[in-house]
């Protein structure tokens, strides 16, 4: 055993490594990029591949589990959106080698378009989920849930959240891990081959497999009680648990649950033992339902309790059991400040042209060209979802709009954007598509696209792409004078048809750090 101060994210990448993965596969996405950054400077040598967008990155781990091979996949809660078709279907081919999906859910927003909570997800899928409540757990349960995943053959989903990704404690480490599964293809079409003659078997035998999963929940030891006071009870789950022990007065009965699908046996023992009963839960109330059915006297979202939208914090769980807290002192008289550009970086220039040209609209994408929307610029009229700014232009010019600016990323034209740009050549859409190529994706911490010649990788070329679709497209310097990018974006929108401007100016900030 050694010892060492972990994030919930180090700790997973160190107990998927010592669960004997043989390959590790992410897109980037707070506050789950830096499970695969730990893996990539783990020293050990893990195999790591950032694939071009979480379905991709879902689909390399599920051929790699085929081959009997255990497989980490990492990502944030809404890349499980992109990746969630062969997720669900993996659960009917199921898995050979251990397959499991960590997923980092982002309560409060700090860096996501949505707060979506990934156990649903798990839910949905009909498969097996278990959400740590520190950096140990984190750790233990990633090792764990490879042993499920095998013999249950179903990918585990491991549901973290910002605060367990990003908050450290000390973790005992086992010292020498798993060896690596033997490389093995045992054909099974019947398994593998979801055609719905298949399917239909392959779905009652999950719904068989269910069973099965509600005994392990039932005793695991990531769920536990202690039965002290009949009066009070609280029940809490992953982070939540360990906000909710901060207040706890060693009197109140406690029941931690860290698995799902529920463990009901125990938790109808516990209802029975206890009068009141306090949920506490990171993201939607899906515990609280389930007891909700049960009885009237379980408390928290449903109720008011607890807010039910943001995170969940030590002081709400403070004031929910009517102890002293302090509320968050409001700042006053300070004028907004809004996040913007780094200094320098061609982003800056770029969209202070495009406000001047004043396109009729502006679809915007996700990236760091998103801070757009806000003074000093505002030149973005829309951001739903990553790709979506090309596909919203379409929309847009189907119906008569004229010239619509779709605004996106490098890395998110080659995730999501490539298809409605496919579409839009095939439809002759006449669209501009503004491509700001910073040459990573900066706005989760700077990791390559496919475009980069890192580590021996074959660089595919925005170039290359736009070539192949046949599409019209020029590169823009945004540090040449203004009137000259203004010139260029006139020239673009005046051509018929779609066509691409490329503004190409690498991230300075990776610029500086690569310096140092
Ligand atoms: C489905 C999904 N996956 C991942 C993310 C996290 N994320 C936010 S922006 C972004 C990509 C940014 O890269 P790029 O488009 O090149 O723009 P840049 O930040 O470099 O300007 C990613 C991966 C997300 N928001 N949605």
């Amino acid at each position: 055993m050694s010892f060492k101060i972990l994030t919930g994210d180090e700790a997973v990448a160190w107990g998927a490594i010592h669960a004997g993965i043989t390959i590790s596969t992410a897109y980037p996405g707070t506050p789950a990029s830096e499970i695969q950054e730990t893996i990539a400077s783990s020293g050990t040598g893990t195999k790591y591949v950032w694939a071009v967008n979480e379905k991709v990155a879902y689909e390399n781990a599920l051929g790699a589990s085929y081959a009997n091979q255990r497989a980490l996949i990492s990502m944030k809660h809404i890349g499980l959106n992109v990746a969630a078709d062969p997720f669900i279907n993996s659960t009917f081919t199921g898995v050979n080698g251990g397959l499991v999906l960590a997923v980092g859910d982002d309560p409060s927003m700090y860096s996501s378009q949505n707060e979506q909570d990934s156990r649903f997800y798990a839910q949905f899928a009909k498969t097996f989920s278990m959400e740590p409540s520190d950096p140990q757990e984190a750790y233990e349960m990633t090792m764990e849930a490879f042993e499920i995943s095998e013999r249950l053959r179903l990918p585990v989903l491991l549901r973290l959240v910002t605060r367990l990704c990003y908050g450290e404690s000390p973790v005992h480490l086992k010292e020498n891990g798993k060896g690596k599964n033997e490389l093995k293809l045992e054909k099974d079409v019947r398994r593998w081959v979801v055609v719905p003659s298949h399917a239909r078997m392959l779905h009652k035998s999950l719904n068989e497999k269910q069973k099965v999963l509600e005994e392990i929940s039932e005793n695991s030891p990531f769920n536990s009680m202690v039965l002290k006071s009949k009066k009070r009870g609280i029940i809490a789950s992953g982070i939540a648990y360990a906000h909710a022990m901060e207040h706890w007065d060693g009197e109140t009965s406690v029941l931690k649950i860290g698995t799902y699908p529920l463990p009901m046996k125990m938790i109808r023992k516990f209802m029975d033992y206890c009068g009141e009963i306090l949920v506490v839960e990171e993201g939607e109330p899906i515990i609280e339902k389930a007891l909700a059915e049960l009885s009237p006297k379980v408390h928290g979202k449903l109720d008011g309790t607890f807010p039910r939208q943001w995170e969940m914090t030590p002081d709400l769980v403070a004031k929910a059991l009517r102890l002293p807290y302090s509320p968050p002192t409001p700042v006053e008289n300070l004028p907004p400040r809004y996040p913007t550009f780094c200094p320098g970086c061609g982003y800056n220039f770029t969209f202070k042209a495009l406000k001047k040209i004043n396109p009729q609209v502006i679809t915007g994408d996700i990236g760091c060209y998103s801070l757009a929307v806000f003074p000093p610029f505002e030149a973005m009229d829309t951001t739903v979802c990553m790709g979506a700014s090309i596909g919203m232009a379409l929309g847009l010019a189907y119906v008569g709009v004229k010239k619509p600016v779709a605004v996106i990323g490098d890395s998110t034209f080659f995730h999501a954007g490539l298809p409605a740009m496919v579409d839009a050549v095939h439809n002759n859409a006449d669209i501009l598509v503004l491509i700001m190529d910073n040459e990573l994706v900066a706005m989760t911490g700077g990791q390559p696209t496919p475009a980069s010649a890192d580590e021996g990788k074959t660089p595919v070329t925005l170039e290359q792409v736009l070539t192949g679709l046949g599409v019209t497209f020029d590169v823009l310097n945004p540090y040449r004078p203004e009137e000259e990018l203004l010139a260029k974006f006139k020239e673009m929108l005046e051509k018929p048809g779609p066509v691409v401007l490329i503004s190409r100016s690498p991230c300075i900030t990776e610029a500086k750090r690569r310096a140092k």
